[in-house]
């Protein structure tokens, strides 16, 4: 089955010395069967051919996979393309893929040359060093590539790591500084299973949870948390984040920690979130203070003066967590989903008041 992420469908790819002995293996096994009748000349004529033929056939391929197997970089969903530039760089992925399909004239024309001279040799001796050569400067070829092959490999692995997004799905992107509870709520809400711990920066990479309505998935993605800083001094932790925002989110729900137990004050926290404003004035923001157990209630109102309206939730307990999911869904045009949603949150009010009891 194809995978979501378009980077996860890659073949193994093979470095530029595995490419090399494996094309090396296969020409070396070849076995032609020949008439009886014709000389050992010719024979040994038709073998060393062949071998040549193999030989360039298996390094082409498998040089062919590298590229042709990755995917269109200007054809990717914008999300992915945006990762493959924070993540690896889109345009020395480009010159590497480019500089491996560019080796396969020259293989090519070594080839021919090579094979016509070939047919025109008459000693059998003179035969095998012109096979000899022939993939010696193919190899050699390969092995100038070999740091492209190399880039494409590493690139493939790092990318091929990312969540599967469906660019179809409606989805829900939670967003905050490090340590206000976003996994928590993430994980509380979908089939999400992101870490969770005391210390900022526990989310490193975007997370993708779902909820299913009458047979529709709306995603919901956790975020690592992000700094009220200039773009251009975000790391690419927080790149992923913002590249999310932009191009998944249908509705974000930024979340605040008034209690500040997460590390950052309530001001920094705005700032975010006047930033976030900023860069997506088209996407609905549900704006919610998590935490709310442990704020002391002075701390609590004067979050309430400084950002009217945000919902109140407890992420842990589960508490003000219905209203925000309503709140969130109701951004998505769901509407044929009314009663899904309504047994949805439901659903989740049980699952907490059973452990709230
Ligand atoms: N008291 C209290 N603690 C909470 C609440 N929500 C989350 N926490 C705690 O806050 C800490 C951080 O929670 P996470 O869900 O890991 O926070 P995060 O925003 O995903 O953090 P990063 O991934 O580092 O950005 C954990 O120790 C949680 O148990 C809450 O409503 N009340
Ligand atoms: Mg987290």
């Amino acid at each position: 089955m194809r995978k979501l992420n378009p980077f996860a469908n890659i073949p193994t790819l093979m470095r530029a010395d595995a490419i090399i002995e494996f094309a090396h293996r296969k020409s070396k096994k070849l076995s032609r069967k020949s008439s009886l009748r014709i000389t050992r000349q010719q024979r040994a004529k038709i073998r060393e051919i062949a071998r040549v033929q193999e030989f360039v056939k298996q390094v082409k391929t498998k040089l062919k996979i590298a590229v042709e197997d990755f995917p269109s970089l200007d054809q990717l969903h914008p999300f992915y393309r945006e990762l493959a530039e924070i993540i690896v760089g889109t345009d020395k992925l480009k010159q590497s893929l480019g500089s491996v399909y560019n080796c396969i004239p020259p293989i090519n024309a070594i080839a021919d040359d090579h094979i016509e001279a070939l047919k025109l040799a008459e000693d059998p001796r003179k035969m095998k060093r012109l096979r000899s050569a022939a993939k010696g400067r193919i190899a050699s070829i390969v092995r100038g590539t070999a740091e492209n092959l190399e880039f494409i490999i590493e690139a493939k692995s790092k990318l091929a790591r990312l969540p599967g997004v469906s660019p179809l799905s409606p989805t829900l992107v939670c967003a905050g500084f490090p340590n206000v509870g976003k996994s928590t709520l993430v994980r509380g809400v979908s089939t999400a299973t992101p870490e969770i711990a005391y210390y900022p920066f526990t989310t490193k990479e975007v997370i993708v949870g779902h909820l299913t309505m009458q047979g529709h998935q709306i995603q919901i993605v956790d975020t690592p948390g992000i700094l009220d800083r200039p773009m251009s001094d975000r790391n690419e932790i927080e790149r992923e984040a913002i590249a999310a925002l932009k191009y998944l989110a249908q509705v974000i729900v930024f979340l605040l920690d008034p209690s500040e137990a997460c590390g950052w004050s309530i001001d920094e926290q705005i700032n975010l979130y006047n930033e976030v404003r900023r860069m997506f004035p088209l996407s609905p923001i549900i704006i919610a203070f998590n935490k709310v157990d442990i704020t002391p209630p002075d701390h609590l109102e004067i979050a309430r003066e400084k950002l009217p309206g945000a919902i109140e939730i407890v992420a842990t307990e589960g508490e003000g967590v219905d209203v925000l999911m309503k709140a969130a869904l109701d951004e998505i045009d769901v509407e044929p989903m009314q009663q899904e949603i309504d047994e949805y949150l439901e659903s989740l009010r049980e699952k907490w008041s059973g452990s709230r009891d």
